[in-house]
């Protein structure tokens, strides 16, 4: 008999769905645009099995993949779990056999030395395969129309690092997937590397570099010329996995770093620049002119992860975890290891950044995100786990500092924005936007279509699942 554990992470909207589900000519409210012909992929944590442990962070959640399929104003939905090595290990066991998030300590000693890894944060389509990306581990590569897995990929055994992120970034320019690995030599090293992919799916470079310390290195920067890491103080040690701690806890202490490599010449040691203690997660964009690179993401005075505590036992802060979009620069002319300037963009404090990515790694002008406007009623089982609620769409015109918004409702949250452009040659901004939202009241998930022009006027088509998605985290389309 099983029996999932009465806690946040495993009730409510977080409740296990443990569903594969195929769904024709989904029912739709409003007009879906003919024009948007191609798939939504995203990834959601769902637990195949209850946690070995008793309990579990929702970031440990077995991945399970999304497809919203668009064609002719209609649209289809296929959604399954990537099947990992360790989904596969456990449902031959029938029960869970890896233990706590990133601590193979906790494991049933028969999978010691396999792939940890739940392909759980990002469904990423690149050279004819969807990428299931975890970053604690190779990718998982599955079949764009069925979604069936056919497993990890070293590239042909050309990836020597043992890790890739699940921010991957595709060079509009020269089709190559931009990503590299952290804990690239093993468990919380500071090891890092840097890859770039060929438009056929081949590995044209690895390169490998190390952290001032070790981190959650969950995103980067790529400009047309470099690679930028910023290094934010969520950090790990083997000692805490020894203690039975969470692999991460943030320490306020340290400093953070922007570092700096050449991507012509990724083998040159990086360059590192210094500002004090923050946090910052997502990166919306980079981009360089000349020496000075310019980096977009949301900066929290502190941690954003009450799932990974602070390291000296200051309790969680959800006021100082909330995320105000900021530019920060950095001068490869200057000699000083300071921060050229930083620029708070955002007036209302938000996560998960998206751009038409399109101009990705060039100087820009939109960008989407999810705002947390707290003057807005809200149902508290829409609270996100720092006691916001993802409430609000958030248009942001960079180049003006105007923002657009639209807010879903007291009793619904929203999911990470896409944009899709209307065609592949529409001006930057010209298309529309997906977002999930989850109706808490009737637990189901929508998929909203909105102009991306007109996000204020509210969605054009809604997509409406009779089933009920989790919280997921990034997704990505890919055009026919
Ligand atoms: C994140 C999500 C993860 C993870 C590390 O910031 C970072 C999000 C869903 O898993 O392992
Ligand atoms: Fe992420």
């Amino acid at each position: 008999m099983t029996r999932f554990p009465q806690k946040p992470a495993f009730t409510g909207f977080n409740t296990p769905l443990r569903a594969e589900i195929d769904i024709v000519d989904v029912e739709t409210e409003g007009e879906i645009p003919s024009a948007l012909s191609g798939a939504y992929y995203r990834a959601q944590p769902d637990p195949q099995f209850p946690p070995r442990l008793g309990d579990d962070i929702l970031f440990n959640g077995d991945g399970a993949i999304s497809m919203f399929r668009f064609d002719g104003g209609k649209v289809d939905f296929k959604h399954r779990w990537a099947r990992t090595d360790k989904f596969l290990l456990e449902r031959e066991a029938g029960e869970a056999l890896f233990g706590a998030y990133r601590n193979p300590l906790t494991d049933d000693p028969s999978v010691k030395g396999r792939y940890r890894g739940t392909a759980n944060t990002n469904a990423f389509p690149f050279a004819g395969k969807l990428y299931a990306l975890k970053e604690d581990s190779p990718p998982v590569l599955m079949d764009l129309d069925t979604l069936e897995t056919q497993g990890y990929t070293t590239f042909d055994g050309k990836m020597t690092g043992q890790t890739f992120t699940a921010h991957p970034k595709i060079d509009p320019v020269t089709g190559n997937m931009v990503a590299f690995g952290y804990a690239a030599r093993g468990l919380c090293t500071r090891d890092m590397t840097y890859y770039e992919v060929d438009p056929q799916g081949r590995l044209a470079c690895e390169s490998w570099f190390e952290l001032p310390y070790y981190c959650m290195m969950h995103d980067f920067g790529v400009t047309r010329d470099y690679a930028v890491f910023h290094v934010a103080p969520i950090v790990g040690s083997i000692e805490r996995l020894e203690k039975g701690l969470p692999h991460f806890g943030f320490d306020r202490s340290k400093d953070v770093y922007l570092g700096v490599i050449r991507r012509d010449d990724p083998d040159a040691k990086p360059r590192w620049f210094k500002t004090e203690n923050c946090f910052a997660s997502h990166v919306m964009n980079a981009f360089n002119e000349g020496s000075k690179i310019y980096f977009d993401t949301p900066v929290a005075k502190n941690n954003m992860f009450p799932f990974f505590p602070d390291v000296d036992g200051h309790p969680f802060n959800p006021v100082d975890a909330q995320a105000y979009l900021t530019r920060w620069c950095v001068d490869l002319n200057g000699n000083s290891d300071a921060f050229f300037s930083k620029e708070v963009i955002g007036r209302t404090p938000g996560e998960f950044p998206r751009i038409d990515d399109r101009y990705a790694m060039a100087a820009y002008r939109h960008g989407y995100m999810l705002v947390q406007d707290s003057t807005k009623p809200v149902d508290p089982a829409c609270k996100s786990i720092t006691g916001f609620a993802m409430n609000t769409l958030c248009h942001v015109d960079v180049a003006a500092g105007k923002e657009s918004t639209w807010f879903v409702g007291p009793s619904s949250a929203l999911q990470e924005p896409c944009f899709v452009p209307r065609s592949a040659d529409s001006d930057e901004g010209d298309g529309w936007v997906l977002t999930l939202a989850h109706r808490i009241l009737e637990m189901r998930t929508d998929l909203l279509v909105f102009d991306a022009q007109q996000i204020s006027e509210g969605p054009v088509a809604t997509i409406k699942l009779p089933v009920r998605l989790k919280f997921g985290l990034h997704g990505n389309w890919h055009a026919h």
